[in-house]
């Protein structure tokens, strides 16, 4: 079977899960959805990043050792993603002693490459605050010309620290020429330009341990070093699927890392550099997606606005949410949340047209036929238009989600539906069951349950548990969606004459 592994970021366990984790998250978990319906072998990898400097200060803020602070906010998401029916595979925590191992291996096969050496690195210290800032750090908070500290404004001074170093300079032409060969390397192509300009401006080589502080994995042979964090984190792409153990694990490489904007330079830049050292295989592909602001606000923790899973899913089915966020901004774009758009956009095109499209069928099919389908007559040219419409949507949905556009898949699905209401309009089966033209009313209702049967398998992915109540009308049996494939339930004429469909019951009722 054909293999397929996808992946979220792994989330630092300073911050409670918010709006920005559980998107990323979700658009895995469709594609996944998706690839195991169309019957791959899907691997969907998700967890925690606990290490790091931020973590440790985090704790500290709080009274309580690292592992306390992760172990309290790894449940945090781990009760989180079942109740946005997120069906990840794995859930990887790098304080395990699995990742731990991982990245200790590839530690080692950079140092045997003979890509890792020692020097020292220079920092800024700020001693009445006891903090470091790096260059960046300095530059980014605007404190750079005069060398002042963020926090206390106070002037930092310059410390030298022993630190590994890891040759990212050595590989900035094999990665320009990776990037340049493979075009769906990076996506969307803004951010693959973005980043071609970034490596052609040079490389520096990485600092890649740190001794300031301890929390993280010991470097093999010099434990006074931990390794840095993003060589710590990225790593577990690689120790959730069998690395080391297994070599070159076999759901590697990945067909698509997914990750926020805010991390791109590091799974393209870093990552692909570590794994060309380490001799492994890069990822197919990486894709960045937009920013998040809620009601035109950035969310921030100092601002304490951060749209919680929780106040979402307080009004909302987790459905009409996964739905939402994949539906209102295009896929690489920035966007903003808002509970108006949520509304508006659920009612018009949740309630009024899949909605609507399911309960005037059904309850024209069992007000006519007793809810039984009767046999297809002659088709007409109207018939095989909306056939030839949801026939096309398979392979429309299918390309749209290789590429991660979720938007253009339920565009297209939309399309479809938007087309069966036309048709109910066009074929007006109640004055066919006026006239008594019996073998027309079968035809069209036969055509609508179909249409909808297809329409609810293509949505299933992004809407598994509505979906399945949709089927389950349909089909008049229970539903596992788990189990479905497209190879059995894919093709237009699957229900057969006699077969009796359910009464309808709302699936999306209106929201006022
Ligand atoms: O960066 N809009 O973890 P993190 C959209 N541990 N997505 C958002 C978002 C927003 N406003 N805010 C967060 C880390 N995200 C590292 C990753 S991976 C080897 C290590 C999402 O907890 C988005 O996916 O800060 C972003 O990349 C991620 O959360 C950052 O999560």
């Amino acid at each position: 079977m054909e293999k397929y592994y996808v992946t979220t970021p792994i989330y630092y366990v300073n911050d409670e899960p918010h709006l920005g984790h559980i998107y990323t998250t979700i658009a895995a978990d469709v594609l996944a959805r998706h690839q195991r319906l169309s019957g791959r072998d899907v691997f969907f990898l998700t967890g925690v990043d606990e290490h790091g400097q931020k973590v440790q200060q985090a704790a500290e803020a709080r009274g309580i050792a690292p592992i306390e602070l992760a172990d309290q906010v790894v449940e945090r998401y781990r009760d989180l993603w079942p109740e946005l029916e997120i069906t990840h595979n794995d859930f990887i925590r790098t304080s395990s002693g699995r990742h731990k191992k991982g990245v200790q291996a590839m530690w080692r096969r950079l140092e045997q490459a003979g890509a890792i050496y020692k020097d020292f690195y220079e920092d800024w210290y700020c001693v009445p605050c006891e903090s470091y800032w790096t260059e960046t750090q300095l530059k980014d908070a605007g404190c750079w010309d005069d060398k002042h500290c963020p926090d206390c404004r106070r002037v930092v001074e310059k410390v030298q620290e022993e630190s590994y170093f890891f040759r990212l300079s050595d590989y900035q032409d094999r990665l320009i020429e990776h990037i340049r060969t493979h075009p769906d390397f990076i996506a969307p192509a803004s951010r693959r330009n973005e980043v071609l300009s970034f490596v052609e401006g040079g490389l520096n080589d990485l600092s890649v341990s740190r001794t300031t502080f301890s929390w993280g994995v010991p470097v093999p042979g010099d434990e006074g070093h931990v390794v840095y964090v993003w060589i710590d984190a990225l790593t577990n792409y690689l120790s959730a699927i069998g690395f080391p153990d297994q070599g070159v694990p076999d759901y590697w490489p990945a067909d698509v890392h997914l990750i926020g904007k805010d991390i791109l330079r590091f799974h393209t830049v870093y990552w692909p550099c570590m794994l060309m050292a380490a001799d492994l295989p890069l990822p197919k592909r990486v894709f960045a997606h937009g920013w998040w602001t809620v009601e035109g606000e950035k969310m921030s923790k100092s601002k304490g606005n951060a749209l919680r899973p929780a106040d979402l899913l307080k009004d909302y089915d987790a459905d009409v949410i996964r739905y939402f966020l994949l539906r209102e901004v295009p896929f690489g774009q920035d966007g903003d949340f808002s509970f108006e758009a949520l509304k508006q956009r659920y009612n018009t095109e949740l309630a009024n047209d899949v909605g609507n499209l399911l309960n005037r069928s059904l309850a024209m099919l069992n007000k006519y036929r007793d809810g039984v389908l009767g046999a297809v007559g002659d088709e007409r040219e109207i018939d095989r238009a909306l056939i030839a419409d949801v026939q096309g949507m398979q392979q429309d949905v299918a390309e749209a989600l290789e590429r991660q556009a979720f938007h253009i898949a339920l565009e297209r699905i939309n399309g479809v539906v938007r087309h069966g209401n036309r048709y109910v309009e066009e074929n007006a089966p109640w004055a066919l069951a006026r006239s008594g033209d019996d073998a027309r009313l079968d035809t069209v209702l036969y055509h609508l349950i179909e249409t909808l049967r297809l329409v609810a398998v293509q949505l299933l992915p992004f809407m598994p548990e509505k979906m399945a109540r949709m089927l389950e009308q349909i089909h008049a049996a229970d539903v596992d969606v788990a189990a479905m494939r497209l190879a059995d339930v894919g093709g237009w004429g699957l229900l057969k004459a006699g077969h009796r469909c359910r009464k309808p019951s709302p699936v999306f009722p209106r929201m006022d």
